[in-house]
């Protein structure tokens, strides 16, 4: 079953799912069966490696020791066409439909799509949108692009119909990285009545009430990054 499948049949069986993103930079190759341990007690769904700014070369490394050690899916979540690499399962090929700059609606795609046809990875179109979280983050500077505010859960909602319309297959709303404020859950709830879509929520999610309060919003999907580099959940 490709990972795609199985996320739609967890969203109709009204399972919810979450995901450790690992950012490779933070990644301690010296002390990966330390990590390894800290994924297996965590016992997430799937893990997200990328980001939004990633300066070490240890990005592919950090992929084949995870496809190599651990049985989870490892999906690319990638922040430029660099982070494309066949040793993963999956790629959320992100489309940036909450921002108006072409390279991340079209450009990077473009520049992307020879290595990714030739990849043999699972690709899944996902409309990604920007919501803001009280301070800038590093995929609002890198991105050059402005995020949704958070109060206007109107433009939020239209944007994820427009993504949805156009067919793309997921959508994820994202605070941002260490956000000071995560998505609100009228937003996540709004979306998620409206549109049929597997919805992905990240950024700031600190606490495991504050997962249960996503999940219950309706997202199918929550990514948790710092909390789990800080050493897991506040409560
Ligand atoms: C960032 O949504 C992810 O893309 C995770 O954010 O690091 O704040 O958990 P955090």
């Amino acid at each position: 079953m490709t990972l795609y499948k199985f996320l739609k049949k967890q969203k109709q069986n009204q399972r919810k799912m979450w995901a450790i993103l690992l950012d490779p930079d933070k990644v301690d190759l010296h002390n990966f069966e330390e990590l390894l341990e800290k994924i297996n007690i965590s016992q997430p769904d799937l893990l997200l490696v990328g980001g939004s700014f990633i300066s070490e070369q240890k990005f592919h490394k950090v992929v084949k020791k995870l496809k190599k050690k651990c049985n989870l899916p490892v999906v690319l979540f990638p922040g430029s066409p660099a982070q494309v690499f066949s040793k993963a399962d999956a790629i959320l090929l992100l489309n940036l439909i909450s921002g108006r700059n072409p390279e991340y609606l079209i450009g990077k795609h473009v520049e992307a799509a020879p290595v990714l046809y030739q990849s043999g990875l699972e690709i899944i179109p996902t409309g990604y949108l920007l919501i803001e979280n009280g301070r800038s983050t590093s995929v609002e500077y890198i991105s050059n692009t402005k995020p949704i505010p958070r109060t206007k859960i109107d433009i939020a909602l239209a944007t994820a119909l427009a993504g949805e319309m156009l067919g793309l297959k997921m959508l994820y709303l994202e605070a941002g990285s260490g956000a000071k404020k995560p998505v609100p859950l009228k937003m996540i709830s709004t979306i998620s009545k409206h549109c049929r879509l597997p919805i992905i929520v990240g950024g700031g999610i600190k606490t495991k009430q504050r997962m249960l309060k996503a999940w219950a919003a309706g997202a199918d999907l929550v990514v948790v990054g710092t909390a789990f580099e800080e050493g897991g959940f506040k409560d």
